[in-house]
C-alpha cells in the first residue's frame, strides 16, 4: 500500500477512520458528560458517510470496565464510575450512524489497570495494518483522554493522523486541558481536519 500524501485529505486507500468512545456515558446526561459532548455526534456521522461511501475500515473503541475499576472513585480514583460494561450508559449513542458491522476496540477492561488509548492491551496496530491502513482520521471523545492517548499512540506507532478537530470534545477538569490536548497531539505530528478539508 503506497504512502498516502499527508496534505491529501479526502480519504482513499490506506485510510481508516477511528471513533473513539461515543458513549452514552460520556454524551449530555451521562455519568462523566463531556460538556459539549453532543455536538460530535453530526460530524462525526458525515465522515461515517463518507468512510462507507468508498468502502473504507470504520472502527469503534468503547471504554469498557468492569464495576470495580481501579478508575471510579469507590476505588480511590478519580472519576465517578461511567462505562461499566453491558450497562446502557457503555453503548455507543444510538445517534451514530454506525454501520452493523463495525470492528470494536474495547479497552480498560482490567479492573486494576487504567488505560486510555484504543492501542493499549488491544492489538489494535496489528488490525490496522493487515488491512493496509497506514493513515487514521480519528473523531471523538475525550481530546484530553483517550482522544489524546489514541492519537499520540498511532503516531509513536508510524500511523500518520488526522485529527478531526470539530469532531472532538475534552473534558476540561483543568480549565485549557483541551486546548492543551489539541496542542500537544499537533507538535506530536497530527493533521487537524475540519469537516473535509
Ligand atoms: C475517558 C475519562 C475516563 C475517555 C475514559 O474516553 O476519554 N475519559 N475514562
Ligand atoms: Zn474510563
Amino acid at each position: 500500500m503506497p504512502k498516502r500524501d499527508p496534505d491529501v485529505t479526502t480519504p482513499g486507500p490506506g485510510d481508516a477512520l477511528v471513533l473513539v468512545d461515543v458513549q452514552n456515558d460520556f454524551l449530555p446526561g451521562g455519568r462523566l458528560a463531556v460538556p459539549g459532548g453532543d455536538a460530535v455526534i453530526p460530524v462525526l456521522n458525515r465522515w461515517i458517510a463518507r468512510f462507507r461511501a468508498k468502502g473504507l475500515p470504520i472502527f469503534a473503541s468503547r471504554d469498557w470496565h468492569p464495576a470495580n475499576h481501579c478508575s471510579f472513585v469507590e476505588q480511590g480514583g478519580p472519576w465517578p464510575p461511567h462505562c461499566v460494561m453491558g450497562t446502557p450508559g457503555a453503548e455507543f449513542t444510538r445517534d451514530l450512524d454506525l454501520p452493523p458491522e463495525v470492528p470494536i476496540i474495547s479497552k480498560a477492561m482490567r479492573p486494576e489497570k487504567e488505560a486510555f488509548s484504543d492501542f493499549e492491551d488491544t492489538g489494535f496496530e496489528h488490525k490496522l495494518r493487515e488491512l493496509g491502513v497506514n493513515r487514521v482520521f480519528v473523531g471523538g471523545l475525550a481530546t484530553d483522554y483517550c482522544v489524546r492517548a489514541t492519537v499520540l499512540d498511532a503516531l509513536r506507532e508510524g500511523f500518520s493522523v488526522l485529527l478531526i478537530e470539530d469532531g472532538v470534545r475534552a473534558v476540561d477538569v483543568n480549565p485549557g486541558d483541551g486546548g492543551r490536548a489539541l496542542e500537544e497531539m499537533r507538535s506530536a505530528g497530527a493533521r487537524p481536519v475540519r469537516n473535509g478539508r
